[in-house]
């Protein structure tokens, strides 16, 4: 049998494992991607690996987060970034020049390589053929280090695409659709693998809305082939000598297949607080809306402001509600201004944001309380938006435009013909605000502004965990939950002790207090715990106040990663019926716990509230056992130094090289 596309971006990469689904395998890393909301955290940890160069073919920083500088913090973050970035080989994207997933898109993203990224959203990559998986900071540094990048080896659904989108739906309807069917914890340890027919016309903007939610399932990737469509975008973008054919084997095989037809889709739109809460817009049309708003990481191509632009062209915003703009890359501004698009949106009543990821991780633009607002984002977490009673909706650019006209959620198959759009054959190329490395040796000056606070480092994993259940939680408990986002606190990510006052801020505003009078304690979780970003401050803040443990009933991917590398024990109740027993405010204590996941997979928790004894398990492999039990992985890899201790790579140190 031959080989799946994901099989073969293993293969090709792997240094570490087997690839036998469910065990660690460990691959290595040609691209790395760093935001500046997460960046600082990478780069000082990087600073501690003690290796004077960036290891992988292209790292780039960009700043597309934290834009709003309405104090010093963000703007001092960018130059210690920038500064960072020349002096350990990185390339510089400043600030307004592309929101990472599409300006990587355009400029880096290559069929075949990997790419790993401080933003779960790094699954864009996955539309041209890139193994692109998002994950916490401390692990992309660790890549940047050379370190391989590891993870269970997914199973690999085969997502069969027949039919063509009928008019109005396009690609956004799709990944709904998915996510109607999967929810936000169907795609956990998988890779979505797109094959089919249906992609003969499917262009790479589309297919990068697809990759980028594919992420809101829960899933590890989502990937494409490299094809006609591939080399047709790489061609447009004058990057074409690095295009390369890329697809399974044709008896390849899968873990399972699912077969969608696109002909069969209608508009959609996911409603309040959730991407995996979906209906047909038509059942809840007629929704009085406040605010409507377009781009972001998702849905900010040239082809979906465009069609924007097109639907909106010679018409006006509806009195009742603000239209907002945020495209994905300034060349894609570029392209807007230059074919008039830009024009016609200004002229509708469009107020055009910044090129950054703005409102949807409620950088301005926060909705009025509890007034809709149309979104062609990726979440609506409550909160998110920076309004604490928000009502967001997750839609196509076409919906979104189609009631930004008539004011309430409209059906864009109401509007009668659609806008026909062409993605351009040759863009206007723009790359100008690169900031591309020297060749190292120059002496660069750290700049570091006094908001930026060393990295906290935990302690090794305990032997005796004691403690009061701090909160419990309902199932799918977000990283917004755990620690949001918006215009107050996301400056605050550079400095842990600042931050973490705001752990669980909407859920249970009290929790830093009582976590610091108790000593720490612990967390209960339900289902998906810690879905959404890749924010490792959602683990570090909690360790910073004491956290030690988290009983869940599961978690989601990327956070499970991020509390075992903060030093936070991670355990599932062995009987989902405890998490029902055990309440808020127990007296928790579990003995021998070093010992215990060395050893064995189960654990006994005593509830001391309650007189009763329970079992949680684990599902740690021996890395990251070693990982626990060091203190977090920063710990962890200074020990492997000290001790020249690789005990957890089995296979041939990475290949890859640096720029220098
Ligand atoms: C998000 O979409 O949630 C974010 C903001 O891009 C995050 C990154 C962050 O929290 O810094 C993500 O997706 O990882």
């Amino acid at each position: 049998m031959g080989m799946n596309l994901t099989q073969k971006l293993i293969a090709s990469h792997l240094v570490a494992g087997e690839m036998k689904a469910g065990t660690e395998i460990g691959i290595a890393i040609d691209q790395t991607l760093i935001q500046d909301a997460t960046g600082t955290m990478v780069w000082l940890q990087f600073e501690q690996m003690g290796v004077a160069r960036v290891k992988n073919r292209v790292c780039v920083q960009y700043i597309d987060h934290n834009l709003l500088q309405t104090s010093f913090e963000n703007a001092d973050d960018h130059l210690f970034l920038q500064s960072m970035s020349a002096k350990y080989g990185a390339i510089f994207s400043r600030p307004g020049n592309g929101i990472s997933h599409f300006a990587h898109l355009e400029r880096f993203d290559r069929p075949g390589e990997t790419l790993l990224g401080s933003d779960s959203h790094t699954s864009t990559g996955g539309a041209m053929a890139m193994l692109a998986i998002g994950t916490g900071g401390s692990e992309v540094a660790a890549a940047m280090a050379g370190q391989p990048f590891y993870f269970k080896m997914p199973r690999v659904v085969r997502m069969q695409l027949v039919g063509a989108f009928p008019e109005w739906v396009s690609a956004k309807d799709l990944i709904l659709e998915l996510l109607r069917r999967m929810t936000v914890k169907g795609g956990l340890n998988q890779v979505m693998e797109y094959t089919g027919p249906a992609l003969d016309k499917m262009t790479v903007s589309e297919r990068a809305t697809v990759a980028n939610m594919n992420q809101e399932l829960g899933a590890t990737a989502g990937v494409f082939p490299s094809d006609e469509q591939t080399r047709r975008f790489m061609r447009a973008q004058h990057r074409e000598p690095e295009w390369r054919a890329l697809a399974a084997d044709a008896d390849a095989g899968y873990d399972e297949e699912i077969e969608i037809d696109l002909s069969k889709l209608e508009p959609l739109i996911a409603k309040p607080h959730s991407p995996d809460n979906v209906v047909p817009v038509r059942e809840i049309a007629g929704l009085p809306v406040r605010q409507v708003c377009v781009g972001s990481s998702v849905n900010s191509s040239y082809r979906d402001l465009k069609v924007t632009a097109e639907i909106v062209k010679g018409k006006h915003v509806a009195p009742n509600l603000h239209m907002t703009l945020s495209p994905g890359s300034r060349q894609i501004l570029i392209n807007l201004e230059k074919d008039g698009a830009m024009l016609d949106m200004a002229l509708a009543g469009v107020r055009g944001l910044e090129v950054a990821c703005g409102p949807c991780i409620g950088m301005g633009a926060a909705p009025p309380s509890r007034g809709p607002s149309i979104r062609t984002f990726n979440r609506n977490f409550p909160g998110r938006s920076g309004t604490a009673d928000d009502e967001v909706y997750l839609c196509s650019p076409e919906v979104a435009a189609a009631t930004a006209l008539t004011g309430v959620l409209t059906d864009p198959r109401t509007l009668g013909q659609p806008p026909r759009v062409r993605e351009p054959d040759d863009y206007i190329i723009y790359t100008d605000d690169f900031i591309f490395p020297s060749n190292g040796g120059q002496p660069v000056e750290i700049v570091m502004g006094p908001n930026i606070k060393p990295v906290p480092v935990p302690e090794p994993l305990a032997d005796e965990i004691k403690g009061e259940v701090l909160l419990k939680t309902r199932d799918n408990i977000s990283t917004d939950d755990i620690l949001p986002g918006g215009a107050r606190v996301l400056p605050l990510r550079s400095n842990i002790p600042a931050i973490s006052e705001h752990t669980f801020e909407y859920v249970d505003a009290t929790f830093p207090q009582r976590a610091r009078e108790k000593g720490g304690g612990l967390i209960v979780g339900g289902e998906n715990y810690g879905q959404g970003s890749s924010r490792e401050h959602a683990a570090i803040a909690p360790m910073f106040l004491g956290v030690k443990a988290v009983l869940a009933k599961s978690f989601a991917r990327i956070h499970w990663s991020n509390l075992i590398n903060w030093g936070i024990l991670p355990v599932t109740f062995a009987n989902a019926a405890d998490y029902a027993r055990v309440e808020e405010r127990d007296l928790l204590e579990l003995y021998g716990v070093r010992e215990a996941i060395s050893s064995g997979k189960e654990l006994a928790v005593r509830d001391v509230t309650k007189g009763l004894t329970f079992a949680v398990t684990h599902d740690l492999s021996k890395r990251q056992i070693e990982i626990l039990l060091d203190g977090g992985l920063l710990n962890h890899i200074r020990k492997s130094q000290v001790t020249g201790r690789r005990s957890h790579v089995t296979g041939p140190k990475p290949q890859v090289t640096g720029h220098a």
